[in-house]
């Protein structure tokens, strides 16, 4: 298994397809679909734009849809929900199908769609995300950062780190690193491990959401480590389903 980081997609190689792509936006788009997931959401459907994800909404029923979105940080107007894993609470998306858009997490997404498998992952699933490529085995991995507007975010290379050392300590000798993006993002990992928290915190885009206002739940449950079990694969292209 070859493991290769990418700090956003635009540095992802052109014309080539990995077997498999693991998209991390730690802060905050992938933390809040694997959380809309455990609470039930029947899938997550991801856009870059948003006239598109409001064009396709209208073709789901409205009481089994809800429309979720973010730029810059903050809630998009006419929209049911935010972008905080918070806000994907059981009561508000069970049954439903939750229509995204972020300002970097879902074109992160949209980059790698067309990889065989495409899994999201962030700190409360990492475990989950670490131990499904364990068992498929896929001969090359592509793992990728959603930074912001086009630019390298510390947190989601702590994450990328956190992957890989998961699957390091398996020692098993296919398990190989294959760029210094990612060797670095496992440096990143050995300095901050006991403070996930306080790494998202001085991170540019923790400052920018405490600028915005008190994200302190936010924060609390971004660095939750390994607590849920949901691997959020695309079974369609933009589609994310827990399976
Ligand atoms: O950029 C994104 O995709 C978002 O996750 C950013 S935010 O944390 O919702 O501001």
């Amino acid at each position: 298994m070859k493991l290769s980081y990418f700090h956003v997609a635009e540095d992802v190689p052109i014309g080539i397809n990995p077997d498999a792509a693991v998209v991390i936006d730690v802060l905050r788009a992938t933390t809040t679909i694997a959380w809309a997931l455990e609470n039930g959401a029947e899938a997550v459907r991801t856009f870059t734009e948003i006239d598109e994800l409001k064009a396709e909404s209208l073709k789901w029923p409205s009481s089994r849809r809800i429309l979720l979105g973010e730029r810059g940080g903050k809630p998009l107007e006419g929209f049911d929900l935010g972008n905080s894993p918070l806000g994907v609470s059981r009561e508000k998306v069970s049954g439903k199908r939750v229509f995204m858009s972020t300002t970097n997490g879902t074109r992160a997404l949209n980059r790698v769609r067309d990889s065989k498998k495409l899994f999201t992952m962030a700190f409360p699933n990492r475990r989950a995300i670490g131990e499904k490529l364990l068992i498929d085995q896929p001969e090359t991995v592509f793992i990728l950062g959603s930074g912001w507007e086009g630019s390298y975010s510390l947190e989601d290379s702590l994450a990328a780190g956190a992957l890989a050392s998961f699957l390091l300590d398996q020692k098993l000798d296919f398990i190989k690193v294959e760029n210094d993006e990612l060797n670095s993002a496992i440096a990143l990992w050995t300095m901050w491990e006991n403070d996930i928290e306080g790494c998202l915190r001085i991170a540019t885009h923790g400052k920018r959401l405490t600028a915005l206002g008190n994200h302190d739940n936010d924060f609390l449950c971004c660095s939750e480590m390994d607590k849920l079990k949901i691997v959020p694969t695309q079974t369609d292209p933009g589609v994310i389903c827990a399976i």
